[in-house]
């Protein structure tokens, strides 16, 4: 492939709804720019941009996927499109995030036949936040449920008047056939199944005078923010064309109008029409501003994006290849890169080298002598970089932001399916974890138990089955244990003796101690008030280790006991039995008399959790979280659906993803951190401490 300089640079974000036919649109281009000798299809898994084993099977994008093709363009001048092909699931909507940050662009894509969907909205959101310019494409038009009018129409109501059709469909449904161009006012009709370029004619019949209208309408809508061109439009009746290319390029980069095209991806219909569209008006990557990162002492630091600033690139994307390697997306966000330079990390503070600079095509490694500043690239067998790494010319240090990645909304407990394989699990493991950042993987503290937690349940199932089939590695889920403490709400007042001193060394320790509940969050505390050698110095680290060794073992149910705080005031010893072991069993006998005196209560892990979910289940949901003990703390409308944020126990949680699923038809999300522990009420302690006798068996029991 050709290099390209910045200005013939389009890098695009396509972004939308789940299924909505982003990967099929972007097959599509891709084969009518020839950059694919076929068109690839999502259902026989031969798009470019789904490659992976799982987005394959499961026929749903997973990962971000991206994308490459020259485009001579309707002036001939010669582009390079970048395509981010993002999943639409909302499992996986931070992989659509984090592309937001590398183009220019957002391609947002609705279906004819379903107008605007909660995605759509979520994702307007994130390009506003980030200034992006939208350009809309609905396909699907062919699909037997299309209505282009009715999509355009909710999306304007959506998305305000901005939203403004560039382009009217020629017959609808399974007579579409292409689109009536607005600017150039043409008609242009593709052969369905076809290579995507369009047989152009004169507009007839009632669509010419549609498309009249619709050409008033945006004329008049880019004459509005030009005071020049509103003056042309009132005198003339209309603006030049060269004006209205020049207005709408404006116009799309400064967000006051998202033009609206028209396509069917899976015939393959209107597709020259919208390369030629986005050649023409989406912005090259010199033209969205400078790019911002901080500089040596945390300053910040603008650059142009121009070849003649310093080196600089981000990575932006791992891919865990099982043959090739690791792989390193990233993005020149300045200066020149040349195959086989050698370039700082800034991140990592090492020395990396670029062999075998390469464009990446879904895949595929296609081998480039040069980059320019704003264009994607991909590199193997970096040593030490990752996701998020800064790199550059050593002499002008700069660090981008690295995008944000969710924490984990869920967690499941993995187990090797065979003893011995859990060296291999964590390897493999730690691959997938290079490569989806918002995968997490962590052993509990408290319950020793391996979590791995992701954004939902399926997400983490993707990751298990990748796990089986790349690596050949398999893992059991189950849910996790649930991390119940314990503590105190009374206080105490105890003595707590060991003596042994029938034949040879006796044993003797002694020690009085207060105990009395501390505020949550309060851990364990040890205040030494023995005056006047009552108990010798050195041994009161021993009544202390005692006491929290006992505390880690738990009183009523084998939980750790936090929240606690112990003051040693009296006690006794012998000259010569007196021990550090004897000090450490008269703090432990201590412990437990002081724990049945002071009121020992279960505590329960209390998550923060947040529900979306379109409204018409808001009320069943609602009464589903009270079901689950949960404490409802509000409620309000957002993307369209409901959003309902509650605190509940975590024990009640770990059926939640599916039950959610079935009760909202698979519509309903959610999400939820450790917010913080609280009392576990009577009748549920009363279980879980008969359940945990029942488990540490009668052994235990007997041991204490
Ligand atoms: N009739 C019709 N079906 C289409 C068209 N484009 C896509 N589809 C079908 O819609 C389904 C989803 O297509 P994808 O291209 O995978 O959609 P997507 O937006 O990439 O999906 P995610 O990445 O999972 O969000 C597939 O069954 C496609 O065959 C189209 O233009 N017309
Ligand atoms: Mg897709």
């Amino acid at each position: 492939m050709k290099v390209y300089g910045t200005a013939q640079i389009r890098n695009l974000a396509v972004a939308g709804h789940g299924g909505c036919g982003k990967t099929t649109l972007v097959a599509a281009a891709l084969y009518t720019a020839g950059a694919t000798p076929q068109q690839g299809r999502v259902e026989t898994g031969t798009t470019v941009t789904d490659f992976d084993e799982q987005e394959i099977q499961r026929r749903i994008s997973i990962a971000t996927g991206m994308a490459v093709a020259e485009w001579s363009g309707a002036d001939k001048s010669g582009v390079k499109f970048n395509f981010a092909d993002t999943p639409g699931q909302n499992l996986f909507v931070h992989e659509a995030a984090a592309a937001l940050a590398v183009v220019e662009c957002m391609l947002l894509v609705v279906d004819a036949a379903g107008g605007v969907q909660v995605q759509t909205a979520k994702l307007w959101e994130l390009a506003e936040q980030r200034k992006l310019p939208v350009i809309f494409v609905v396909t699907r038009a062919d699909h037997d449920h299309a209505d282009v009018e009715g999509a355009v129409a909710a999306m304007r109501e959506r998305f305000g008047r901005g939203v403004c059709p560039v382009q009217l469909g020629l017959g609808e449904q399974r007579t579409f056939t292409g689109v009536a161009d607005l600017i150039a006012m043409q008609a242009k009709e593709y052969t369905a199944s076809g290579n995507g370029r369009a047989r152009a004619g004169a507009l007839e019949g009632a669509v010419a005078e549609a498309a009249r209208q619709g050409h008033e309408a945006l004329v008049e809508l880019i004459a509005e923010g030009d005071d020049k061109l509103m003056e042309e439009f009132f005198e003339q009746g209309t603006i030049p064309v060269e004006h209205i290319v020049s207005g709408l390029r404006d116009a799309v980069r400064a967000r006051r109008i998202f033009p609206v095209l028209l396509a069917s991806g899976g015939l393959n219909l209107g597709l020259d029409a919208l390369l030629d569209f986005l050649a023409a008006y989406a912005p090259s990557p010199a033209e969205a501003g400078e790019a911002e990162g901080l500089g040596p002492g945390q300053q910040p630091v603008r650059r142009p994006v121009a070849d003649t600033a310093p080196l600089s690139l981000q990575v932006f994307k791992t891919i865990a290849d099982p043959f090739a390697g690791r792989l390193s997306v990233f993005k020149v966000r300045g200066g020149h890169l040349r195959n086989d330079d050698t370039v700082f990390n800034f991140t990592r503070q090492s020395a990396e080298r670029f062999a075998h600079l390469s464009l990446l095509q879904g895949k595929q490694l296609q081998p480039i002598a040069e980059l320019h500043a704003g264009d994607l690239g991909v590199v193997a067998k970096l040593k030490d970089t990752l996701t998020g790494d800064t790199l550059g010319d050593k002499a002008a240090p700069i660090s981008y932001p690295p995008a944000q990645w969710p924490e984990a909304a869920i967690h499941f407990a993995l187990e090797a399916k065979s003893r011995g394989d859990e060296d291999k699990v964590s390897l493999a493991l730690h691959k997938m974890l290079e490569e989806d950042l918002a995968l997490h993987f962590e052993r509990d503290p408290q319950t020793q138990e391996f979590l791995l937690g992701g954004t939902g349940q399926q997400h983490v199932e993707i990751a298990v089955a990748k796990l089986k089939q790349r690596y050949n590695v398999e893992v059991k889920l189950r849910a996790p244990r649930v991390a119940y403490r314990e503590t105190i709400l009374g206080k105490a007042d105890v003595q707590g003796r060991h003596k042994k001193q029938t034949g040879g060394h006796g044993q003797f320790g002694d020690c009085r101690i207060r105990m009395e509940p501390l505020p949550r969050g309060g851990g364990f505390e040890f205040v030494n008030e023995i005056f006047g050698g009552a108990i010798p110095r050195n041994f009161i680290p021993a009544v202390e280790k005692g006491i929290q060794d006992s505390a880690q073992r738990g009183y009523l149910a084998g939980y750790p006991v936090v929240d606690f705080r112990v003051v040693l005031y009296d006690g006794s010893y012998h000259d010569v039995d007196s021990s550090e072991m004897a000090f450490k069993v008269a703090g432990s006998l201590a412990f437990k008399k002081a724990m049945e005196q002071a009121r020992p209560v279960l505590l329960e892990p209390i998550m923060e959790v947040e529900v979306e979910s379109p409204e018409e289940f808001a009320g069943d949901l609602i009464g589903d979280l009270n079901s689950r003990r949960g404490r409802i703390e509000g409620m309000m409308p957002r993307n369209g659906g409901e959003f309902i944020r509650a605190q509940v126990p975590l024990a009640e949680m770990l059926t939640y993803q599916s039950d959610l699923t079935s009760k909202t038809q698979g519509r309903g999300s959610f999400h939820m951190h450790f917010s913080h522990y609280d009392l576990v009420p009577s009748q549920q302690a009363e279980k879980i401490i008969a359940k945990s006798r029942a488990e540490r068996g009668q052994a235990a029991e007997e041991e204490e």
